[in-house]
């Protein structure tokens, strides 16, 4: 069965798929932005895993129970830190993707929710990061027919723009 990639301007939170995903610090600390935004709403029982796990290095990607949330798990990944281009930033960042989706499979999940990883505080350009995440994860669906959907979930009209232009 071939895979949708869909475009969606939706709070990730509110998502009901297998997994949404959250651009993460590697203490898994939680912080701002759309990590933030998932441990409110999900509450004190996904950083109570996160803290079991400890570190998680950029490119990587762990996985917890969404607690309240209406997806069925979290997979935190650590998106690079824009340092100028030259610091393995690219491949860290669709090492996020990949490192996801696989987990995603292991899983046996089918549908799969990414924000923008990077982008905000973390200082990605927006149009780099688009790219690579859209050529990562195409590149991933065409290896694997685990999973149905891919939604990349885009809270800002700059990255909607780029992301409908791109795909
Ligand atoms: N739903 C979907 N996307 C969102 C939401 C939301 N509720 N809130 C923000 N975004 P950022 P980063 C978008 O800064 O750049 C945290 O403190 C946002 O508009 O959340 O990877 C972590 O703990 C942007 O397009 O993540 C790390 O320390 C995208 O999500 C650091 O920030 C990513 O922005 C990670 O920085």
């Amino acid at each position: 069965m071939s895979s949708l990639i869909d475009i969606i301007e939706k709070d990730i939170t509110q998502l009901q798929v297998d997994a949404i995903v959250n651009a993460a610090n590697r203490q898994l600390m939680g912080g701002g932005g759309v990590d933030g935004a998932i441990h409110k709403a999900g509450g004190p029982e996904i950083m109570e895993e996160c803290r079991k796990i400890g570190i998680c290095e950029p490119g990587e990607a762990v996985i917890t129970t969404a607690g309240q949330l209406p997806a069925k798990k979290v997979i935190h990944t650590v998106g690079p830190v824009w340092n100028g281009g030259d610091q393995q930033e690219e491949e860290q960042l669709a090492s996020c993707y990949k490192n996801s989706l696989q987990l995603a499979v292991n899983e046996g999940f089918t549908t799969i929710a990414f924000p923008n990883i990077s982008t905000g505080i973390y200082n990605y350009p927006k149009e780099r990061a688009a790219e690579t995440a859209i050529k990562t994860v195409k590149a991933f669906l065409r290896q694997n027919d685990h999973i149905d959907e891919v939604y990349f979930v885009c809270f800002d009209e700059e990255n909607k723009r780029l992301y409908q232009e791109l795909i």
